[in-house]
């Protein structure tokens, strides 16, 4: 299951997660043992390929013909999708959905091949070694759909509130696959007692069209943390009268606003408390089951946490539908950590974060829970020419929602040269763990700094403050490392920010431990970064407890 929801009543589509034939590719392109593989999964997974880097051949035989639409969710990194030996989509980027169409092809069995590298190779300029882990494999799910020779491509909302009443802004762009000219309805129903009408279409042959339409609606029901009141979106395209296609979505009422320092959602301070999370589970590597996401909502939760940061790549979809079900804000991110002016300057680097930017936004533009957009974390935004980046980066995304506030998580205090491009100033520190500064004091001299700057008059959130610890090292010394010492850090961390009123809020540095490439990072004990509050099994560190009581205490 792609989603939580069913996207679709009148479209068939299914979802091909099953066993593929697999078998790993070495550099001279000779084909290793075949065997089977679970999709969707890692293959790092498989105890015979837990660390391997390189490529690897997925194939399946599916049966079906006409207008096919296929959804891949995530494919980590880099896809070359193959139908019956002809190479029909690449595909870079672990992190974001992508679909290829299957024009009025013959109906028999088919030979589906997706060819899979999460190597660091010299094309991939946002996938290198890094403090997290780039998994391989068909690692999200993968869909089929029948589509008729028109079919609606994207339904776009964005809730507005005039005075108390409550606009439902609709984008939709209905595509025509067929050589003929065609005329259609589309109906869209918002819950159950509202629905707008584009009563007459026109599409020309072989033509994509977008059509916008804004509709009052009646009681809408807020959407917020405490209440995060969905409704289901239910778009129609009739012709004559007959529903020829569907898509089915779910969105909130809910308007971010900034107000000064103040981060509001529907005119109420935001006091953000929460955890950056990497996609990253023991033995399942970057593709959880649902019941591990959901268990990682329900200890969101029980932390007394109202938000969660994607670092540093968007999540996927069942994740973000959870959060938007139980009223977790997301900051998503589009893919990228760490890069310095000499990586941001790789010659793909400037199209495939643009690709990446696309992607996220276009998918993921329906869910409330999304309250920022994010990018570019760490990366050399106090030199010029990484300005550039962040300077085109931010004006692609405000073409693509202009509905959401911006910001990128900062770790250069005192010479970053970009808090006018962004709408949020984020900044990333961790004074008692890699600097021996009082966090108040820190705090207090970042404050003073970011006055001097464009940042002065914005909402600053630290994005990232944390310490490590490994699980089950305990001590009275409270040695570096010891959860004794995470405890104790974490505590003077948490308290400090969400006790200085300028501070929207907090993103403890992390969830849970995740594994790292072991080429890239020295002090990363079992190749892992150990600053969780839980580990890679979820199981709680000294500091859980600690945290919880920081976080309920803060209203
Ligand atoms: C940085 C980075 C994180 C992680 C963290 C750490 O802030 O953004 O991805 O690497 O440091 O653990 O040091």
């Amino acid at each position: 299951m792609e989603r939580l929801f069913k996207t679709h009543n009148t479209r068939k589509s299914i979802e091909i997660s099953s066993i593929w034939d697999f078998c790993t590719i070495d550099n001279n392109g000779a084909k290793g043992e075949l065997i089977k593989m679970v999709v969707p999964s890692c293959w790092e997974s498989h105890p015979n390929l837990a660390s391997y880097r390189g490529k690897a051949l997925y194939s399946k035989k599916i049966s079906f013909g006409g207008n096919i639409r296929l959804v891949f969710k995530g494919v980590s990194h880099t896809a070359e999708i193959y139908l019956d030996g002809k190479l029909i989509k690449y595909h870079y980027n672990a992190y974001t959905e992508f679909d290829v169409i299957l024009n009025n092809i013959d109906y028999c069995e088919h030979l589906l091949e997706v060819k899979v590298d999460n190597s660091f190779h010299e094309e991939s300029s946002l996938h290198f070694g890094n403090d997290y882990y780039s998994y391989g494999g068909i690692t999200r799910p993968v869909v089929v759909e029948q589509l008729g020779e028109t079919y609606i491509k994207q339904m776009h909302f964005t809730p507005s509130r005039e005075e108390n009443v409550w606009f439902a802004n609709i984008k939709v762009t209905m595509v025509n696959l067929s050589k003929q000219v065609k005329t259609l309805k589309i109906n869209i129903k918002i819950g159950e007692d509202n629905t707008i009408h584009f009563d007459e279409i026109t599409l020309a042959a072989n033509s994509e069209n977008v059509f916008e339409k804004k509709h009052e609606i009646w009681a809408a029901e807020e959407y917020s943390i405490e209440n995060p009141k969905l409704y289901y979106l239910n778009a129609i395209a009739y012709k004559n009268e007959q529903p020829v296609d569907d898509l089915i979505d779910r969105v909130g009422f809910r308007v971010i606003t900034l107000d000064g320092k103040d981060i509001l959602l529907n005119g109420r301070k935001l006091h953000l408390k929460g955890f950056n999370r990497h996609e990253d589970y023991a033995e399942f590597g970057c593709t959880l089951p649902l019941q591990a996401m959901y268990r990682d909502i329900e200890i969101l939760k029980d932390l007394g946490s109202n938000c969660v940061r994607t670092s540093h790549y968007p999540n996927d979809e069942r994740f973000l539908d959870l959060c938007d079900e139980y009223g977790i804000l997301v900051w998503e991110e589009a893919h990228a950590r760490g890069l310095s002016e000499d990586q941001m300057h790789h010659k793909n680097f400037d199209k495939q974060s643009a690709d990446c930017i696309h992607e996220m936004i276009e998918n993921h533009y329906n869910h409330p829970s999304i309250f920022t957009w994010g990018i570019l974390n760490e990366c050399a935004a106090h030199t010029d020419y990484g300005r550039s980046c962040y300077e085109k980066q931010y004006s692609l995304m405000r073409t693509l929602d202009k509905s959401r506030p911006l910001t990128s998580a900062s770790c250069h205090f005192g010479s970053d040269k970009c808090l006018d491009l962004l709408d949020i100033v984020s900044f990333n520190i961790y004074p008692g763990w890699y600097f021996d500064e009082s966090v108040d004091e820190h705090l207090k001299r970042l404050q003073e700094w970011i006055a001097t700057t464009d940042g002065k008059d914005k909402p600053l959130i630290i994005s990232e403050i944390g310490a490590g610890a490994v699980y089950g090292f305990r001590s009275t010394n409270k040695a570096k490392w010891t959860e004794d010492f995470q405890e104790e850090i974490l505590t003077e961390q948490v308290t400090t920010v969400l006790e200085n009123k300028d501070c929207s809020g907090v993103f403890i540095w992390q969830f849970s431990d995740c594994r790292v490439d072991n080429s890239s990072f020295y002090a990363r004990p079992k190749s892992q970064n150990n600053k969780g509050i839980v580990d890679t099994y979820r199981r709680q560190k000294l500091a859980y407890r600690k945290v919880k009581e920081i976080f309920k205490s803060f209203k």
